[in-house]
């Protein structure tokens, strides 16, 4: 495996997510805003938690912690999102991973290919729907993922042996990926390591291929997942947190 890369401004990691699907850049949330996270998702933590297995997941996000309404409006994060999708990007789902001793798990490689709509509606090129933690998720066209940024902030510093995100560059050049190909990926591709101090940041494009193991120090790895977009969905199809606030 590759080590980290940290670049921090705008001219560093904008080509390198370009090029690779994505870029890891320290130091985006300063340290008071961390902890008015951190209060705001315990504080509300007990309206729905997710512990499927030994997996710690909490989705919606935007829809019940007003602290990560507000980040995904502040202006640290329209910084990283505007140079990437322009001033109309709005966000469409949080989510919260956490690895503790008690819930620490890995997950295998896999493209993010779920966005999370306000009700099912059928839709030529849209599939493989589910239902997670009561919302609608649907599979869309790779276009659509495509046009998608996925902003991950580490409210814990994430080394090494904290079960870090590793993703194989470029990967999220070749649209969906069907299980012959990620394999082949996985033979031909070195995976880089994303090690992440408290408060910084992977972009990282949903089709860019990502896997991560179990932590091997117990303790935190909270990371608040935030998808941007810029357009809405088609035939009366709705972004499940469409309606929020534009992102520019
Ligand atoms: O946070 C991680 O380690 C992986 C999360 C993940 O698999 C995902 O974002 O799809």
């Amino acid at each position: 495996m590759n080590g980290p890369t940290a670049p921090t401004g705008v001219n560093d990691w904008l080509p390198l997510l370009e090029r690779r699907g994505f870029a890891v850049v320290a130091g985006c949330v300063e340290e008071t805003v961390i902890a008015e996270l951190v209060k705001g998702l315990a504080e509300t933590e007990g309206s729905q938690r997710q512990r499927r297995g030994s997996l710690y997941a909490r989705r919606n996000l935007l829809e019940e912690v007003p602290a990560v309404q507000q980040l995904a409006h502040s202006a640290p994060i329209r910084a990283l999102v505007t140079p990437v999708l322009g001033v109309g990007a709005f966000a469409v789902r949080g989510l919260l991973f956490d690895k503790t001793p008690a819930a620490n798990w890995k997950v295998a490689w896999h493209q993010d290919l779920a966005i999370a709509v306000r009700r099912r509606v059928e839709v030529p090129g849209f599939g493989a729907w589910s239902m997670k933690a009561g919302v609608a998720h649907v599979q869309p066209p790779a276009a659509i993922l495509e046009q998608m940024l996925t902003v991950r902030l580490h409210l814990d510093d994430c080394g090494a042996e904290n079960g870090p995100l590793q993703v194989l560059p470029g990967s999220q050049r070749e649209g969906r990926l069907p299980a012959a190909e990620i394999r082949r990926w996985r033979e031909r591709a070195v995976p880089e390591v994303c090690l992440v101090p408290r408060g910084g940041c992977v972009l990282m494009r949903p089709l860019l291929l990502h896997a991560s193991s179990a932590a091997q120090l117990p303790g935190h790895r909270r990371v608040v997942h935030l998808e941007f977009t810029t357009q809405p969905l088609p035939e009366g199809l709705e972004w499940l947190a469409a309606g929020t606030i534009p992102c520019g």
